[in-house]
């Protein structure tokens, strides 16, 4: 691809943008592309399918805290990636998705492979764009619109539609500029009647809930600076793990996961929730309490969920340490009394463990004690995330990779794969369940190409168990989710993995012993963990 030309003009905006892996699937449609990409010094991955590329952008956006950029031909590959598309806008992760098009003197009445991206991507992305010959002359706005649309607050996939016979248009030369991709620095608007802090001063059981947009504001020195000094205890959405350190003695526990129903018995006994960066996308249950809310996020509350008679907009870790500097007054909570709190959740989510058994939850520890500190943790969607969202001890924001705004299975082993391709350097294990994991087992063949040693868990139960339950607890027969077992060590073994089954708690200690070793290593690890899963029916 000569330079000047659109494909180089993307590839040149991508890598500037600091993205250095496109996930994707080629067809004809976009090998233009791909080689502007290459020769751009931006890595093409092929996914084993589309689905998997766009879970692989969103895994990297979220670790790394740039963009992810997804790739995937006409038709049949824009349909495949549409559920990646989704969970980027959902999940408020930045994704530029981008198809390929039949060429556009074609595209008005020509039938084989030919969807209507701009209607298909509609309800699931911020913005659908295109480029063809009548636009390749501004390549150069309707990119930076691209970026600037995903990245801005809240985030979520933009796609963008490149005809086939646009790519080697001249698309002009100058320097790129790449727009500013993140949240706004640091100014706070207010909203309400009266001074928005007042209730706040007043409450003498106030609760913070941290959320994703915490996490792309990176406030977690401030909740803790405002944690500390005004005894605060804080309780984090599932997607924000990290962003307040677990292992503090203001930590509250996760919203939503195991031992869900004591987090909410907090929320509903405080006197005030300072929603900071708590993103409504991201609930399981209704918001059923009446406590009165503060609303203090990068966008104002136009989701209504949850009533708050004053908003605090802007940067939410500016916003923060604006409150903490004027704060004075005694600690609200005492570090004892969240100590007892957390021990009340440590019970509630270890709760139903069968003894002798291996327990969902002593998969998730076990794992937790043999990853180092820097480890990436991923998971997929089901009872196991449910397990691991509350049981997992993450100590760094972006550290811990699931999906809870789309919740779509599969995206566990592409997000993982994703991880350590962003940061080759820190061990990365996937807990994922075996449903999830059966429909992305084959991803692992990448993993293995690559030489990528990401650590996968299986929480093999044999099940699609939280739908199971659902069944179970309407009185049906577990119809349509059960699965018969497949053999994951030798499925591993098969796509140059290794692979072992453990049945006990011991051997799964044993499995999972060279953790940190294997993470120098090149072959991916498929551990099948046959749990009992009757834990789960005490949980969920
Ligand atoms: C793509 C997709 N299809 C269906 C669902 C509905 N669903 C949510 S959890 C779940 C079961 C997952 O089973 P498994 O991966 O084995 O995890 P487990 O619940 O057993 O831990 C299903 C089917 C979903 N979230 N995403
Ligand atoms: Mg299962």
């Amino acid at each position: 691809m000569a330079p000047g030309t659109t494909a180089a003009r993307l590839a040149g905006y991508v890598r500037a943008a600091g993205v250095r892996h496109i996930f994707g699937y080629p067809g004809e449609s976009v090998i233009d592309f791909i080689e502007a990409a290459r020769q751009h010094g931006v890595e093409v991955v092929a996914a084993v399918r589309e689905a998997s590329a766009a879970f692989m952008a969103e895994g990297a956006a979220m670790a790394t805290g740039l963009p992810g950029v997804c790739l995937s031909t006409l038709g049949p590959g824009s349909t495949a990636v549409l559920n990646g598309v989704a969970s980027a806008t959902l999940d408020r992760v930045p994704v530029l998705a981008v198809s390929g098009q039949i060429e556009s003197s074609r595209e008005q009445f020509f039938t084989h492979q030919v969807v209507d991206h701009g209607r298909m991507f509609a309800p699931v992305t911020k913005a659908v764009l295109r480029l063809d010959p009548g636009s390749a002359a501004s390549a150069d706005p309707v990119i930076r619109k691209a970026l600037r649309t995903a990245t801005a607050e809240r985030p979520g996939a933009v796609h963008l539609t490149v005809t086939a016979d646009t790519w080697d248009l001249p698309a002009g030369n100058d320097e790129v500029v790449v727009p500013p991709l993140g949240p706004a620095a640091g100014t706070v608007d207010v909203y309400g009647e009266g001074d928005p802090l007042r209730g706040l001063r007043a409450a003498r059981r106030p609760v913070i809930l941290a959320g994703i947009a915490a996490v792309r504001c990176g406030a977690g020195p401030e909740l803790v600076r405002l944690a500390e000094l005004a005894g605060i205890p804080v309780v984090v959405s599932p997607m924000a793990k990290g962003v307040f350190p677990e292992d503090h003695p203001y930590f509250a526990g996760v919203l939503d996961m195991a031992g869900y129903r004591v987090v909410w018995d907090l929320l509903a006994g405080a006197d005030l929730i300072l929603a900071a960066g708590f993103d409504p996308v991201e609930l399981i249950s209704p918001w059923s309490v009446t406590t009165p809310v503060l609303h203090l996020d990068t966008v104002p509350n136009t989701d209504q969920v949850y009533a708050s008679a004053h908003e605090v907009v802007g940067n939410v870790a500016g916003a923060l340490g604006w409150i903490a500097d004027g704060w004075s007054g005694e600690p609200r909570w005492t570090v004892p009394e969240v100590a007892a709190f957390r021990a009340r959740l440590h019970a509630a989510s270890r709760a139903g463990r069968a003894e002798g058994r291996l327990n969902p939850s002593d998969v998730v520890e076990i794992a937790r004690e043999a990853a180092p500190p820097d480890t990436i943790v991923t998971t997929d969607v089901g009872s196991h995330k449910l397990m691991a969202g509350q049981v997992w001890q993450a100590s760094a924001p972006r550290s811990v990779l699931m999906t809870n705004g789309l919740s779509a299975m599969g995206f566990g082993v592409p997000a993982a794969i994703a991880a350590r391709l962003s940061w080759p350097d820190r061990p990365v294990v996937a807990l994922v369940g075996d449903g999830g994991f059966a429909m992305t087992a084959t991803e692992l063949r990448i993993a293995a190409e690559l030489r990528l040693p990401v650590v996968v868990v299986v929480f093999a139960d044999g099940s699609l168990n939280r739908i199971e339950l659902r069944q179970q607890v309407r009185g049906y027969p577990p119809t349509a989710t059960r699965m018969g077992g497949t053999d994951l060590p030798a499925l591993a073994e098969a796509m140059g993995c290794d692979g072992v089954r453990a049945e006990t708690p011991a051997a799964l200690e044993k499995a999972l012993a060279g953790l940190a070793a294997r993470s120098a290593g090149a072959r991916p690890l498929v551990v099948e963990a046959r749990i009992d899963p009757s834990q789960y029916e005490a949980q969920f």
